[in-house]
């Protein structure tokens, strides 16, 4: 038996988590924060077959792919004066680790 801790962008972590409860995977959502951006973000924890593990790192990346978006940016560039001005910026993706458990009880 693996653990899976995906950790994803809050915007993804729902659709992530309904794909993999569709295909029959349990998954435990917990909210987290990235230690480098101070941002939230969801990591995802599943336990599941060895066999199962491929597909599911498939799902998670389907449903969190690495995207760019347009979001508008203000700069001032003169004394009470602004500019606002769309920016390009990533977002999605996921950070994958797999785990040998083992042990696994549920009581
Ligand atoms: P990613 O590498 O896609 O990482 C997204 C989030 O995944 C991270 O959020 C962190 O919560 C988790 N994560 C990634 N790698 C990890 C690992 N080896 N162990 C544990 N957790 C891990 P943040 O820490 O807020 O980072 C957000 C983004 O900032 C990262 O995106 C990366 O592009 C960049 N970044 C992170 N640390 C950096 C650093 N020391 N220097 C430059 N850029 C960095």
């Amino acid at each position: 038996m693996k653990l899976i801790l995906a950790i994803v962008s809050n915007d993804d972590s729902s659709s992530v988590s309904t794909a993999l409860n569709k295909e029959n995977y349990q998954v435990t959502r917990l909210a987290t924060t990235g230690g480098f951006l101070r941002a939230g973000n969801t990591t995802l924890i599943i336990g599941t077959e060895d066999k199962k593990v491929k597909r599911a790192i498939e799902i998670i990346g389907s449903e969190s792919k690495r995207r760019t978006e347009i979001v508008p940016s203000t700069a001032a560039y003169d004394i009470g004066r602004f500019a606002s001005f769309p920016v390009e910026v990533q977002v999605g993706g996921a950070t994958i680790f797999v785990l040998n458990v083992e042990e696994f009880y549920k009581l």
